[in-house]
């Protein structure tokens, strides 16, 4: 007899258990340190989701939203100190030290494992351990990758079902391989002085403890997705990256995928999402994904992308009918709220929504609001759990197990100075340079200061599961095994003018700039050469309709400004030197380049 069944007791629902020794024998050792009273199998099925909800709402750890404006919606209130990722708690642990690079935080394996055992022991008595089979990426893909979290958590089981595929589909894809990642997570008493993120890649291990919040707990996404597959893909030969997908399709039905990389709350699903303004008659753009892209080189000679997410965790402060249209349906049934701002009666409000702050507001710590506070009534990192499927404009692709062929990459940063609207890489390892040397102004996505220009290379800073001077070098070697490379851009959408205004409105305007994106990818745009790269000149962007941008505002939105670039090169500069020993050769001719260009 399965040894499981004497601890899994929880009626008819989620009875799902594989036969695969491998699962059976990992969650039997684990349920052994950390003695759970009940093993739920959960099989992400509709009547299990009803069940689990009703559970966590008579806990309380969700509140149900009015049904009647928010079908299926409910609202969670973290612990306030757990609101964001924590990157200062965030370990790579390898076995040599060299392998995680000096961007990431190390312990050796065996001392962290030591120091984990010591918490997880019992800690989960009296307590469901709930076993979450997941997919990431579309069933049948051979770029999926199965993992299976071990959580306490209910709140990460109703937001893990939504984020990724859950239950069956995992199980069949896995069959008996030993090749899954194994995700331990419990809360503990959340207490930040007991909070470890680690990853141990060599064994596509996850232990998380001490944190139930987005990327700390769901652990298919940052964990999996991006931490340990980035180092799976060193390996096999694929890139996983902190990217959205999309599709645009221009009047004659011409489809061109793009991938961009942004550092976390720049954006990515505003821009995924985007809709074209009134001028761009028969363009359309459908969302692959919002925030996590792994591409491989395909037969056809070409880099192909998928979305290893099934949902959106997306920020919801500045979301609104006019910044994302889309995401406001999408959020609009089956989702859940986390420390945005609510009301007794079942709404829900955040800074930058349609309508001003409702009266009798209570705000993300549970309290009433007072509106002359001063304080913000939704957390900045409030976020969003919604399943794509919403999405209006989901791409008809975004489950296709080939993935879609990639023509343009961009790297995009939040920076005030220094980077114009957008330019292009003169070529593939000049456009990896351009991703390496990316910089950001910090966002309230990760505990600690914001705003500050911090360099974040590809927007992996937080990410990469590896060294990073290594992960640099696979991105160059990629350049041989794919026939047909996508153009590399980068744009910046938050530069400001004198006076400190923004120089672009951004959002469904930002089209005009993947427009000359795509047309730069099929040969029909013209730029011009610049030190940084190719620029667009005035005409050779599409600004019709856009009074207000006069040629001279155009040019101070893309003027290369020496003293800004002096600065800029220093600062890129302090990056290379801490990776210098990894290195690749190519990054230093890259930059010697440019500063002679400069
Ligand atoms: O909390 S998450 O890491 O999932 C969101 C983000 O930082 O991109
Ligand atoms: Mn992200």
């Amino acid at each position: 007899m399965n040894p499981l069944q004497a601890i899994s007791s929880q009626g008819k629902l989620g009875k799902l258990q594989p036969n695969n020794p491998f699962v059976l024998d990992w969650i039997q050792k684990t349920a052994d340190l950390v003695q759970p009273e009940n093993i739920f199998w959960c099989d992400g099925s509709e009547e299990e989701k009803a069940y689990l909800m009703e559970q966590a709402v008579k806990q309380g750890v969700l509140i149900p939203l009015d049904q009647k404006k928010w079908p299926g919606c409910h609202y969670h209130h973290s612990n306030p100190n757990d609101v964001a990722r924590v990157e200062q708690c965030t370990y790579i642990c390898t076995r040599r030290q060299k392998e995680a690079g000096p961007t990431n935080n190390w312990m050796e394996p065996k001392a962290m494992r030591q120091k984990l055992q010591a918490l997880l022991q019992g800690s989960m008595k009296g307590r469901t351990l709930f076993v979450i089979p997941y997919l990431m990426g579309p069933s049948g893909s051979r770029l999926s990758k199965v993992g299976v979290e071990l959580t306490d958590s209910i709140y990460v089981v109703l937001n893990m079902r939504i984020m990724a595929r859950m239950g069956k589909v995992a199980w069949d894809h896995l069959g008996n391989s030993e090749d899954f990642n194994r995700g331990t997570h419990t809360v503990l008493d959340c207490n930040p002085e007991r909070r470890f993120i680690s990853h141990f890649p060599e064994e596509n291990e996850i232990i998380s403890v001490g944190s139930g919040y987005g990327g700390n707990a769901l652990l298919g996404k940052k964990c999996l997705a991006l931490r340990i597959a980035s180092y799976l893909g060193r390996d096999e030969g694929w890139l996983a990256e902190h990217m959205l997908v999309l599709c645009v399709q221009d009047p004659e039905g011409r489809k061109t995928y793009v991938a961009a990389a942004f550092p976390s709350a720049c954006g990515k699903t505003n821009f995924a999402m985007m809709i074209p303004p009134h001028s761009y008659k028969g363009w359309k753009i459908t969302t692959i994904g919002d925030d996590i892209a792994w591409m491989k080189p395909a037969p056809d000679g070409r880099l192909h992308a998928i979305n290893p997410e099934n949902g959106y965790f997306g920020v919801a402060p500045g979301t609104n009918l006019k910044s994302n249209p889309n995401a406001m349906k999408t959020i609009a049934r089956d989702t859940i709220f986390t420390n945005v701002a609510r009301t007794p009666d079942g709404d829900v409000w955040w800074e930058g929504k349609d309508n001003p702050p409702p009266a009798d507001l209570i705000d993300w710590k549970g309290k009433p609001w007072d509106p002359r506070s001063g304080e913000k009534a939704a957390h900045p990192n409030s976020r969003f759990t919604s399943p794509m499927k919403n999405n209006p404009a989901l791409a008809v692709e975004a489950d296709d197990p080939q993935g879609v062929p990639i023509s343009a990459i961009i790297f995009g940063g939040r920076r005030a100075t220094t980077m114009p609207l957008v330019f292009q890489a003169f070529s593939w390892f000049h456009g990896v340079f351009v991703g390496a040397s990316m910089g950001s102004e910090t966002t309230a996505a990760a505990v600690g200061s914001v705003g500050q220009v911090r360099r974040d290379p590809m927007a992996m800073l937080p990410f990469c599961g590896y060294n990073m001077g290594q992960y640099f070098d696979h991105w160059m070697e990629m350049r041989r095994h794919i026939e047909i490379l996508p153009r590399i851009f980068h744009v910046n959408w938050f530069r400001k003018d004198g006076a400190g205004r923004f120089c672009w409105p951004g959002f469904g305007e930002n089209m005009r700039v993947l427009e000359w994106i795509i047309g730069r990818c099929h040969g029909q745009k013209d730029a011009r050469e610049k030190s940084i790269g190719w620029v667009p000149r005035f005409d050779d962007m599409n600004l019709k309709g856009m009074e207000e941008m006069t040629r001279e505002r155009f040019d101070e939105m893309m003027k290369i400004d020496p003293e800004e670039w002096r600065n800029e090169l220093v600062l890129q500069n302090e990056l290379f030197l801490k990776l210098y020993h990894e290195l690749p050769k190519e990054m230093i001719y890259q930059r010697e380049l440019l500063v002679a260009r400069l």
